[in-house]
């Protein structure tokens, strides 16, 4: 449970960091099955629906920076959609009824590991309000220097910045006036978990480190929130992605800033997409192309 204080830290800030939210057996456990995608990847040499792989993956030297949609793949990722301590600190941001819909593991290998340029959640899939949230569980301690998640306190706001470039989304702030001036780090041990408002402007840089850098991010809304770009998923689907509360046919509508996500990439991962950008602020970019790879 969150104090009123964690509360209008996020109602004020748009993100928080809360520790020790899992336990030393999860978290132990977590790892372990991370580890074991890791060592199925060696049998991989291009991306897939799965597997995101870094420039340079080897079999011998495995460089997997994102399993896509765990919480499908493996029922110990799933029980996170569930877990009833998250879930309490979800409700008391975004209310009581809740679906889950993104979810991945992000990876920074020691020495490698991809930047996440400066971007909105929002920009990709806006909604008819805004009571989304992605709720990241950190399965290392995260750090500056492995590229812990940065934010822009208060930037869940301000405006829905321009994601375009020659007419195409390019899933990352293309605006010249952006400067990401007042970003802060989330630092937070392993066993704590990050939450970020779909309207907060985050990224993070490369990991510089010798340590890895894991994260779980499950993205959770409530459930009148209905997407503004389809998403192909039936009512039938949706409705099985609620882990709180009720279903409803009532979508709540609130005033918000929105662009769409168009026209995009088609089947583009945020790396893929973000390959195309030409100003990059957080890290290089790599000419890896990532293929057939969803959303966001
Ligand atoms: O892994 C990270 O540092 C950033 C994650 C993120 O914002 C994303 O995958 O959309």
């Amino acid at each position: 449970m969150l104090t009123n204080d964690q509360i209008k830290a996020f109602q004020t800030n748009g993100y928080l960091a809360v520790e020790n939210v899992i336990s030393a057996e999860e978290l132990e456990e977590l790892r372990g099955v991370t580890e074991e995608f890791v060592e199925r990847s060696r049998g991989i040499s291009e991306s897939n629906s799965t597997f995101d792989l870094e420039p340079g993956h080897t079999a011998d030297l495995p460089q997997l920076r994102r399993i896509t949609r765990p919480v499908d793949q493996h029922q110990i990722y799933a029980k996170y959609v569930h877990h009833q301590s998250i879930l309490d600190i979800v409700e008391s941001l975004i209310g009581p009824n809740l679906r889950y819909h993104n979810n991945k593991v992000n990876m920074k290998n020691p020495g490698h590991g991809s930047a996440v340029e400066w971007h909105q959640d929002w920009a990709f899939y806006p909604h008819t309000n805004d009571d989304l949230l992605e709720v990241g569980i950190a399965l290392d301690d995260m750090t500056e220097e492995n590229g812990a998640l940065m934010v822009i306190p208060g930037s869940h706001k301000g405006k829905t910045w321009d994601h375009h470039q020659d007419g195409l989304f390019v899933g990352a702030v293309t605006d010249p006036k952006f400067e990401p001036n007042r970003a802060v780090s989330l630092k937070v041990k392993a066993g704590g978990i990050t939450l970020h408002h779909v309207r907060m402007v985050h990224g993070s840089k490369p990991n510089e480190s010798d340590k890895s850098r894991r994260m779980f991010f499950i993205g959770f809304y409530a459930v009148d929130a209905w997407p503004l770009i389809p998403t192909g998923q039936s009512l039938e689907e949706m409705d099985k992605c609620i882990v709180r509360g009720q279903s409803s046919l009532e979508p709540r509508l609130k005033e918000l800033p929105v662009r769409l996500s168009l026209p995009r990439v088609e089947g583009g991962s945020i790396y893929a997409q973000q390959e195309k950008l030409r100003n990059t602020l957080l890290g290089t970019r790599s000419q890896n192309s990532s293929k057939d790879l969803e959303g966001e």
